[in-house]
């Protein structure tokens, strides 16, 4: 039983189980940024990864897919309510992200987020080798280092946060920000997708926990524990292959042609999630149309909003709100047969997605807060005509890697506008120029990479099988 050498702990595994009427269980690969990055590191060493199977109730046997150990995780439907939609996705989640929607706190959710907490740090001490290496993400998580430490002083552990980490002040604000942050410095190297989140969380073990950080070091109870940043990337090389299908580019010319070959097309890829920032997105693309400043049908836009958290309050408000500005917009703007947005509140495979990519003239990535964002990432991997421009949230990590984006602040409705326009209406020239760049840093900087850099500074050594992806094939 106690062999695993190498083992990711997240809150879900990269396979959802689905059942049908006649109860027959089946599995689908779970969509997200977390599960492209992972799983080739995962592949590559055979490791086992530890999560909720994303049914309620008792968790399905452990199996094997792809070389990797599955080990699922019961959640009741209770801790569902409680410790995901509830701490996790109504607390944390919105005062992570700069408190761009109220974060409600409840206290029977903290109770909820300690038990299920406990749970997978229990799981994880019995399965995990004599020194062996666990790199446990995200939000959800955060007591897990603490907790595992306890029961397991010899392994490794690293923890990442695929989301912001919030300024000292917003912290502040959160139910047992003790606990979360000594669960924290339980891991030997706590990663983070920008600079200032990794000082933030540096700033608040002085301020709540009396600590003297030296550089990137905590020294806890004579135990070093680094904080750092680690911009998470995508497969760029994989992003490429899918974009030089013949079927991609193709379906490409296909959605310009269904389009009615407008002259810009103004593309929008997010999680239906109030932090995407779709909402102004689509009240500066009405106020455009209104200026006359972009007018229908030779600028259009498409809008993918994939469902997400459909069961959280804030999440089915937003809904509401999003569809009622495209209804107004299409009311306005629109005419028969020729919409102003073409909203998908749907998921589309990732051949559908790279052929949008590809048709899209304008990719809006406007989130007023995001950890990274890899849709931005993968616009750029796509574009591999060069062509196309990238409207960028400063907000976004994102920003931090791809500089030559048109970066705008998406809470200024002015800045927005001014970014479409100036990116709809740039020289070819320009845009060629931005784009090449932003490929070149790509190519460097993608997943594996990351992967590479986060195990190398949490001790794992360079040569190990454990975090070469390179030969591998691509996750998904
Ligand atoms: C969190 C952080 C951070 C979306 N719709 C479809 C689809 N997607 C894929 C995209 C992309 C992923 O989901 C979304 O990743 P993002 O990074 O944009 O955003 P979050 O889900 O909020 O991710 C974020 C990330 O973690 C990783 O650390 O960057 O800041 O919030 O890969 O392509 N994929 C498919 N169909 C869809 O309809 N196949």
């Amino acid at each position: 039983m106690s062999n695993a050498s190498f083992i990711v702990v997240a809150n879900r595994l990269p396979v959802d189980a689905v059942v049908d009427e006649e109860g027959n269980r089946t599995w689908r690969r779970s969509p997200g940024g977390l599960v492209t990055a992972l799983e080739p590191v995962l592949q590559a060493n055979q490791g086992t990864w530890i999560g909720w199977a994303g049914i309620p109730g008792a968790a399905p046997e452990r199996f094997t897919s792809d070389g990797v150990t599955l080990l699922p995780v019961e959640l009741s439907k209770d801790e569902i309510h409680r410790y995901y939609e509830g701490f996790s996705n109504a607390s944390l989640w919105p005062l992570y992200h700069d408190a761009v929607e109220p974060r409600v706190f409840r206290r029977s959710w903290w109770k909820s987020y300690y038990e299920v907490n406990e749970r997978f740090a229990e799981v994880c001490a019995a399965e995990a080798a004599p020194g062996a290496v666990v790199w446990v993400q995200d939000y959800q998580l955060q007591l897990v280092p603490g907790m595992l430490r306890e029961r397991r002083p010899d392994l490794r552990i690293g923890f990442f946060l695929h989301i912001p980490f919030p300024p000292v002040e917003l912290f502040m604000q959160l139910p047992h920000r003790m606990e979360i942050l000594k669960g924290l410095l339980g891991a030997d190297l706590v990663g983070f997708q920008r600079p200032l989140a990794a000082q933030n969380f540096l700033a608040l073990t002085r301020h709540l926990l009396g600590y003297r950080p030296r550089g990137h070091y905590v020294n806890v109870d004579d135990r070093l524990v680094r904080a750092d940043a680690f911009p998470i990337s995508i497969d760029t090389a994989s992003n490429e292959e899918v974009a030089n299908t013949e079927r991609v580019r193709q379906r490409a010319k296909e959605i310009r042609a269904e389009l009615g070959e407008p002259e810009t097309i103004i593309l929008g890829v997010d999680r239906l999630d109030y932090t995407k920032g779709i909402e102004q997105r689509l009240k500066a693309f009405r106020e455009l149309l209104e200026d006359g400043r972009f007018e229908v049908p030779r600028v259009v836009m498409i809008q993918v909003a994939t469902p997400s958290r459909e069961r959280v309050d804030q999440y089915i408000a937003l809904r509401e709100r999003v569809e009622r500005e495209v209804g107004r917009i299409n009311g306005e703007y629109g005419q028969v047969g020729l919409p102003a947005v073409h909203y998908l509140h749907q998921s589309f495979d990732r051949f559908e997605l790279s052929a949008l990519y590809q048709a899209a003239d304008v990719m809006a990535v406007t989130p007023l807060r995001d950890g990274m964002n890899l849709v931005a990432k993968e616009y750029v991997a796509s574009r591999i005509d060069n062509r196309g421009a990238l409207v960028l949230s400063e907000f976004a990590g994102a920003a931090g890697d791809l500089r030559q984006a048109f970066l705008v602040n998406p809470h200024d409705l002015t800045d927005l506008k001014d970014g479409f326009v100036t990116a709809a209406t740039a020289s070819d020239d320009d845009k060629m120029k931005r784009m090449r760049a932003m490929r070149r840093y790509l190519r460097k900087h993608d997943v594996s990479r990351w992967a590479r850099s986060f195990l190398t500074a949490l001790g794992v050594p360079e040569r190990s099988a454990a975090y070469d992806p390179g030969s591998l094939p691509s996750a998904d």
